[in-house]
């Protein structure tokens, strides 16, 4: 085998093989925070997670909110208006389809839309100042509040969060798009603006340079039946027995919080959520975050691990804490520095 290339290299015959291997470094630089189409077969899309280059499948529109949940940045709303708002050439607001869409105040926003910019699904002037939503958010000004400007745009962190999804943890955790060429945020909380977003951003690829990147894991499924249990003390087996235990034996949607108060040693409370993934061939994987911690850094990040169903939750968690071998994520490099 060894001879084999020896004699190929000597005949340069992979020279336009390794010229391409050469640029690849940069060539999978540039394609970070990109949304790819397969184009060589049925136009598949992917989008390249900047913070592990590796390639995630959209599939579905449906399956991308599912990705984008996975591989999305927590943001708060105040950092989210930070970041100017993308349009489509018309001057709409990006990937909507009016009258395929219920617009109860009519003022070309649809509702669900509204739900993410904050301003009101039944009022067409929100603020009540004489000038429409679009129009206040188009010239700059605040629809929620008369006379008032919306925050200068933050360019430093619009070009630090360039390709990446990022998610409203203050709301619903629906997803929008930093446009790595512009810095603009482009929402794509619905199936609908997820396709119309995979259209308008997607760049062609071909196999040869797609499978130059490491394929990432898949959606997660979303959970219309997620249950919510509440506050809870993980430690406590009886507490947990009532709501989370349960759904943690047989992985199925729910999520609790725990806090843990560090007084006296310093001041602050910690405060953690776990949200039940799904079952995996190893077990049951669990997203967890921060929701408070006096470190802000440490906030807004997912850590997905695989926990042992079989045993308690309590157990499951004390078996991965502190190596968290079978854990992924954003999160994980913080917890396992120290
Ligand atoms: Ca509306
Ligand atoms: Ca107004």
């Amino acid at each position: 085998m060894i001879k084999k290339i020896r004699v190929f290299l000597a005949c340069g015959l992979l020279l336009i093989p390794l010229a391409s291997q050469a640029a690849s470094p940069s060539m999978k630089a540039k394609l970070n925070g990109k949304i790819l189409l397969q184009v060589q077969s049925r136009g598949e899309a992917w989008y390249v997670n900047p913070t592990d280059g590796k390639r995630y499948f959209l599939g579905s529109p449906e399956m991308a909110i599912g990705v984008f949940s996975r591989v999305g940045l927590g943001i708060t709303n105040s950092q989210l208006l930070k970041i100017p708002l993308g349009f489509n050439a018309s001057g709409a607001l990006f990937g909507t389809q009016m009258g395929r869409e219920i617009d109860t105040d009519g003022d070309s926003i649809p509702d669900e839309y509204e739900a993410a910019l904050g301003t009101q699904p039944s009022l067409a002037d929100s603020d009540n100042d004489s000038f429409n939503d679009l129009d206040e958010i188009r010239a700059g000004y605040d629809p929620m509040m008369s006379g008032a400007r919306l925050p200068v745009s933050d360019k430093a962190l619009a070009n630090r969060l360039k390709g990446r999804i990022v998610l409203q943890v203050e709301s619903r955790g629906q997803a929008w798009y930093i446009n790595p060429a512009d810095g603009r945020r482009y929402y794509m909380g619905t199936p609908e603006r997820a396709l119309a977003g995979m259209r308008f951003f997607g760049l062609g690829i071909t196999n040869t340079d797609l499978a130059q990147l490491q394929e990432g894991p898949g959606a997660i499924a979303s959970s219309p039946d997620l249950v919510d249990c509440g506050m809870s003390d993980i430690e406590n087996e009886a507490a947990m027995q009532a709501c989370f235990g349960p759904q943690f034996r047989t992985c199925s949607p729910a999520k609790v919080r725990t806090e843990v108060n560090l007084a006296p040693l310093i001041e602050g409370i910690i405060g953690y959520e776990y949200e039940i993934v799904g079952p995996r061939a190893d077990g049951c994987e669990v997203k967890s975050r921060y929701t408070s911690n006096p470190n802000p850094e440490y906030l807004n990040k997912n850590l997905f691990c695989r926990y042992d169903n079989r045993r308690s939750f309590n157990d499951a968690v004390q078996e991965v804490f502190p190596a968290l071998t079978t854990c992924s994520g954003e999160l994980k490099p913080y917890l396992t520095s120290r």
